[in-house]
């Protein structure tokens, strides 16, 4: 006999059930041990997160110069005291560092920066993931994997054995976003017969090229991020290179098409990686690849608030769309809220509600932890609200659907 939630436990069985759902993160920018000092972890790269260096500009008194200059430890020294000590951290960045600390068991009490340090001092990279892992419930991430990275390249070409709980995906902004300044010269050096004018032979080259790199990476999907301007059908060599290799690729391979539209790179270049804005995209370029292209399967996040909702209007024309996460500038509790609550309402549960784009092993433990609260909370009330309408809902049901949002979805997609 299946247990009947009344409305008295609705609340306590839905937190715990999301609570102890193991995540399957699809987007970070993590990388297994093997990959190095690829893997970044610990409270030096916590601190200088590049989501709290952009803030630290705004009240410490340090030109671009200094900061740049100062070494990792003393770059986390002046942001630990200048945004938490001098100011509460209030920032979600600045609370992310707050939870992850308090939850690995460290005491906030101190704010003695030294005392973390030597607390991560003492661990192993390999057990340390673990505890990781273990604590932020986290059963598998998607790595992002680039290619044309020269660190990250001749790992893969060595024939890696990695840790299969760190999974792969093909990143290819170089060859999308910059082809005339970096990937035709960078493809022609790995021995592709790549030209500016993608010729017949070219183009064909550049499926050769993505063929070899899903042959060795096994990648879940191919990604790029893209502008808000970004537009398809486009007379440009992303979209010729879009509808000649990477849809028919794509197709081909059974593997997934994502797409991260509405970053504005550089918009202060002195932030360096910190330094890139967003703008509301206008999305017929979606809406025309979907359509054209109803066989392919298409991963999207947006950053843009104002796009949210069209996009959730788009998914619900097109099943061969699977709307993933709250990305960067979304992944805001007030926004995370906003969002899941429009999702769940226009497209019920046949959605990703979130991913984590830790950049640091640590961070996934708070970045899960902010978002099951909310995903929780969300997800209370859509219940209540069918139980006040008159219907039943059992435990088996809402694990059910726990486990399709934080994992089940994205496994059935790339399965089809
Ligand atoms: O969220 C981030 O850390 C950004 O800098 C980007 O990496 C973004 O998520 C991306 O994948 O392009
Ligand atoms: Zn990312």
């Amino acid at each position: 006999m299946q247990k009947i939630i009344s409305s008295q436990v609705l609340r306590e069985t839905v937190i715990a059930t999301v609570e102890s759902q193991q995540v399957t993160d699809i987007h970070t920018h993590l990388f297994s041990p093997d990959f190095g000092g690829l893997l970044l972890w610990g409270v030096d790269e916590l601190i200088t997160y590049h989501y709290l260096i952009a803030e630290v500009f705004r009240s410490a008194d340090v030109s671009y110069e200094e900061f740049w200059a100062m070494a990792k430890t003393e770059q986390a020294d002046l942001i630990w005291q200048t945004l938490f000590i001098q100011n509460s951290p209030v920032s979600e960045s600045c609370r992310g560092v707050v939870t992850t600390l308090k939850e690995l068991g460290l005491d906030l009490a101190s704010r003695d920066l030294r005392s973390y340090r030597e607390y991560f001092a003492c661990q192993k990279v390999e057990e340390f993931i673990d505890i990781v892992f273990d604590v932020a419930r986290v059963k598998s991430v998607v790595m992002t994997n680039d290619p044309f990275d020269p660190m990250e390249q001749p790992i893969w070409l060595a024939d890696r054995k990695g840790d299969p709980r760190f999974r792969s995906a093909l990143r290819i902004d170089p060859l999308l976003n910059d082809y005339a300044e970096v990937g035709c010269d960078k493809l022609s050096g790995f021995g592709y017969e790549t030209d500016l004018d993608l010729s017949k032979k070219s183009l064909s080259e550049i499926r050769r090229f993505l063929s070899d790199w899903i042959g060795r990476m096994k990648p879940n999907y191919m990604a790029v991020s893209l502008p808000p301007e970004f537009k398809y059908p486009e007379n440009s060599s992303r979209g010729k290179v879009i509808k000649e290799c990477i849809l028919p690729i794509s197709l081909e391979y059974n593997v997934p098409f994502a797409l991260m539209i509405g970053v504005t790179r550089a918009v202060n270049p002195e932030l360096r990686m910190a330094g890139d804005g967003v703008a509301k995209a206008d999305l017929s370029c979606l809406e025309n690849l979907l359509s054209e292209n109803p066989k392919n399967k298409f991963l999207t996040t947006l950053l843009s608030r104002e796009n949210q909702h069209e996009l959730c209007v788009i998914g619900r024309k097109f099943p061969n769309l699977m709307i993933f996460g709250c990305w960067w500038f979304m992944n805001n509790p007030s926004l995370v809220d906003e969002i899941t609550r429009e999702r769940l309402e226009l497209l019920g549960l046949s959605m990703i509600p979130q991913h984590s784009d830790a950049r640091i092993l640590d961070q996934l433990i708070y970045k899960w932890k902010h978002s099951r609260q909310i995903i929780s909370k969300v997800l209370v009330d859509k219940y209540q609200d069918l139980l006040d309408s008159g219907w039943l809902i059992t435990q088996d049901e809402i694990g059910r659907d726990v486990e399709a949002l934080l994992g089940g979805n994205f496994e059935k997609f790339l399965q089809n």
